[in-house]
């Protein structure tokens, strides 16, 4: 709480304001094959221990109130300094079998944006398989009829993120990661920008498991990134 500039009385005022109109939504669907690294990349979000997590076989909720790094560099008296995000994180489970729980989870839990997760060394025949369901999956929430679906598809405002996790095991050359994009997720990720061409479409490469400072700095960029989409 930073409002001790404004005297003690005003300090509890400031407190309602922050809470009741200084807080922001985000609200992210995390989606991708098992074992990509999806409950990693939220355990880190939420300062959360990232060792010992177990395959995810239900949706689960996540949620954190967050200050992005963008705002310290704000003047104090910058509203946008004093805001606060609230994240809510979908996550759900990878396993094939259960990649029918995403559609779920996009129907009941209204989301700003996609975070579609890519584990380098797995198979690409499956996870372009699974990124083709999630737009089909997507495209199913706007309408029951698929034709006005399509149409709904081409003004609907969403965030799709591609994310290649495990860049270490990449030796973090983001090249490397640009290239597997180009070479398998091209098509399926060139036709979901056409579907939703109203939308914000980024790619990004991290590592969740990599707790040094530069890499908390890149998965605060994917945020601030999402953030301006909607807010800004
Ligand atoms: N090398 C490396 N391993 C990672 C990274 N992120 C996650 N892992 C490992 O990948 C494995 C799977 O991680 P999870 O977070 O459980 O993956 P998930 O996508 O949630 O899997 P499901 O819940 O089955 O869908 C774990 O052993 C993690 O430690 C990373 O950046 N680099
Ligand atoms: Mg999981």
């Amino acid at each position: 709480m930073k409002s001790t500039f404004l005297g003690k009385k005003l300090k509890y005022a400031f407190i309602i304001i922050e809470n009741d109109m200084l807080t922001r939504d985000l609200s992210i669907t995390i989606l991708g094959n098992s074992g990509v690294g999806k409950t990693t990349l939220i355990k880190r979000l939420k300062g959360e221990s990232v060792e010992d997590i177990s395959p995810t076989t239900q949706i689960e909720i996540h949620e954190k109130k967050i200050k992005l790094r963008s705002q310290s560099f704000k003047s104090t008296f910058s509203i946008e300094r004093h805001r606060s995000y609230r994240v809510r994180a979908v996550d759900c489970p990878g396993d094939m079998s259960l990649w029918p729980y995403w559609k779920k989870a996009l129907i009941d839990y209204k989301t700003n944006g996609i975070i579609f997760m890519i584990d380098p060394k797995q198979d690409h025949k499956v996870q372009t398989d699974a990124l083709t369901q999630v737009s089909n999956y997507f495209l199913m929430t706007l309408d029951e009829d698929i034709v006005k679906a399509e149409r709904k598809a081409r003004k609907v405002k969403a965030i799709f993120f591609l994310l290649v996790n495990k860049i270490d095991l990449l030796e973090y050359n983001k090249g490397k990661a640009d290239q597997i994009i180009r070479e398998y997720y091209s098509a399926v990720w060139n036709h979901l920008k056409e579907r939703f061409p109203n939308s914000g479409h980024y790619w990004d490469a991290i590592s969740a498991i990599d707790e040094t400072e530069q890499m908390f700095e890149t998965i605060d960029g994917i945020f601030e990134t999402i953030k301006r989409e909607i807010y800004d």
